[in-house]
């Protein structure tokens, strides 16, 4: 591979962005909406070792799978993650490769503190990510598209949204996909 730097900062991927060209996307991750499993009604607490959202398990804490309580990026579900509550999902990649995550974000205005953050892992990288619920509503989530490129290490890598276990804001995760990615230069 031409380039193996990690970005050092988020501010600098999209100064950059014009440098990537978007592969092929791999049909590696399933339900990255949240739109399949059990029907969660308002909202539904999850515990950890649960499929009932397709394709994902809960992994570190209870989650909230998202129906009627709040307004969604994509589809009529999505997830909240509180008190160190996450998500997982293994698929399989190809070593070496760049994988952009793309997914957007938004929180439980209701939930203090209003800046929310998710920690997004890519087999053994991780990334923090924040969101300021100031001025949302439950009807007026305002979510906003984040996304970093990870790099594969292995054949198969685990991606797990997981919020801190010392804060319950509650951080929101909806429309997750992935991008295979190569850099022109
Ligand atoms: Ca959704």
């Amino acid at each position: 591979m031409g380039r193996s730097i990690r970005w050092p900062g988020a501010v600098l991927i999209s100064s950059v962005s014009f440098l990537l060209t978007v592969g092929l996307a791999q049909a590696v991750l399933v339900n990255g909406g949240f739109e399949n499993g059990t029907d969660p009604g308002e909202a539904m607490v999850l515990p950890p070792g649960s499929t009932a959202i397709s394709g994902w398990t809960v992994v570190g804490g209870n989650v909230s799978y998202v129906g009627g309580r709040w307004q969604h990026s994509q589809g009529v579900r999505s997830v909240g993650l509180p008190c160190g509550g996450g998500i997982s999902q293994t698929f399989e990649t190809e070593p070496h490769q760049k994988y952009e995550v793309r997914f957007n974000m938004a929180g439980d205005p209701n939930t203090p503190p209003a800046v929310k953050s998710v920690a997004v892992s890519f087999g053994d990288e991780s990334r923090v990510f924040t969101f300021d619920t100031t001025g949302h509503s439950l009807r007026e989530m305002s979510w906003e598209a984040r996304s970093w490129i990870f790099v594969a290490t292995d054949e198969t890598t685990a991606l797990t949204f997981r919020s801190r276990t010392t804060e319950c804001s509650t951080p929101a995760v909806d429309n997750v996909r992935i991008m295979t990615i190569e850099i022109g230069v």
